[in-house]
């Protein structure tokens, strides 16, 4: 049986199984089986076949996701500089095609992505290739027509069967391996929805026999899981409701309530909220404000645009390649400092309004 025939199985195996005190710990066991081969599964075709070479560039990069037609060139179009085909059929975008959106001082990049479709990540309509790119991205942006927010759900489906997390952070979990004695549980509170044997059989499933384990939040089977597997990505994500300009509120208002992740109702063609969504973009992306001083002068109108908790490296490396390898040492002001002037090396983690003079090698 090869590893896709497996993994079949074992998924019918769980759909058949009833969820009770007695089969809990099989299907747990089960479910860290099914990752595993998925992992090694996705190993075995990593090799094979085109990859997207997308260059990333900007501060950010933003993945626009979405079945067919719903309406992502368009907007790429509207909030970019690119110059992406649209077209009343569906699969025009057959690349990935990128643009750059100019926002408070931000350079964002925006991805547009051939329509994702149901089982994109089992490979269908390129699935695989673009599910490498958005594991890369900093925002998912899912873009849903407004008269079919059922499209929604599959977009999710898709996202998690492929390894990525949606607005969740990575489990809250220590493990140090050890030579022998088995495996040893501590939780800093109390763990309600699994027990030390299924932590002990998920562990086993994943090759770890000893070790001492700390949990620090309530998980669940899936969460253990997703900690041990290796290709995890946890990004956030919104949903963008388009073609609002054909429904009347009422549709919009049901659709949106209808979606329980968050979401904005636009109309890339008529270019409605446009301006609400480019903010959001922003405001998620979390980004950073650093103030370069240079010769006792700063520059307090075009500040460096960096990622929260960037460190001194970073903001060098976006300015030049070569100002990291001439670093020699940098000062600080503002809330990341010790005392104003404090002299900091690359390691130095910013804050937002930070001011800061790069010294380099001559
Ligand atoms: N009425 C309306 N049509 C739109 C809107 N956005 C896109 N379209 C149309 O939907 C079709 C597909 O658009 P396109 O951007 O190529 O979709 P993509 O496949 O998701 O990239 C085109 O005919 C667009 O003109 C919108 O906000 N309102
Ligand atoms: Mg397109």
């Amino acid at each position: 049986m090869d590893t896709e025939e497996q993994i079949k199985e074992i998924e019918d195996e769980i759909k058949n199984t009833k969820y009770n005190k007695a089969t809990q710990h099989h299907i747990g066991r089960l479910k860290a089986k099914l990752a595993r081969l998925k992992e090694q599964s996705e190993k075995k075709s990593g090799g094979k076949g085109k990859t997207f070479a997308i260059k990333k560039s900007g501060n950010a990069t933003v993945g626009l996701i979405g079945f067919p037609s719903v309406g992502k060139s368009t907007l790429l179009n509207k909030i970019t500089d690119a110059h992406s085909q649209i077209g009343e059929y569906d699969f025009t975008t057959l690349d990935i095609v990128p643009g750059i959106m100019k926002y408070k001082g931000a350079n964002i990049q925006i991805l547009d992505m051939p329509g994702m479709i149901k089982d994109a990540s089992k490979g269908k309509g390129r699935g695989k290739e673009i599910i490498s790119v958005i594991r890369t991205v900093d925002l998912i942006i899912m873009m849903v027509d407004v008269f079919h927010p059922e499209q929604l759900n599959i977009l999710l489906r898709e996202l998690h069967d492929a390894g990525i997390r949606l607005n969740s952070k990575s489990p809250d979990i220590v493990i140090r391996k050890k030579e022998r004695d088995g495996i040893r549980v501590n939780s800093t509170l109390k763990l309600t929805k699994l027990d030390e044997k299924m932590i002990k059989n998920i562990l086993n499933e994943y090759g770890c026999i000893n070790a001492n384990i700390v949990i620090r939040e309530n998980i669940n089977e899936d969460r253990l899981i997703d900690f041990l597997s290796k290709n995890r990505a946890y990004i956030h994500g919104f949903v963008v409701l388009n073609k609002i300009d054909l429904a009347d509120k009422g549709v919009i208002k049901k659709c949106s309530e209808k979606l329980k992740t968050e979401n904005i109702p636009i109309s890339a063609d008529k270019g409605v909220n446009l301006d609400m969504l480019k903010e959001k973009i922003y405001k998620k992306l979390d980004f950073i404000r650093i103030y370069m001083r240079h010769d006792g002068k700063t520059d307090y109108d075009e500040p460096m645009i960096v990622k929260k908790n960037s460190n001194v490296g970073m903001v060098c490396n976006s300015i030049h390649r070569d100002f990291r390898k001439k670093f020699r040492y940098a000062y600080i002001w503002g809330k990341s400092a010790l005392y104003p002037g404090q002299m900091v090396g690359l390691n130095h983690v910013l804050k937002d309004e930070d001011v800061l003079t790069l010294v380099l090698e001559r």
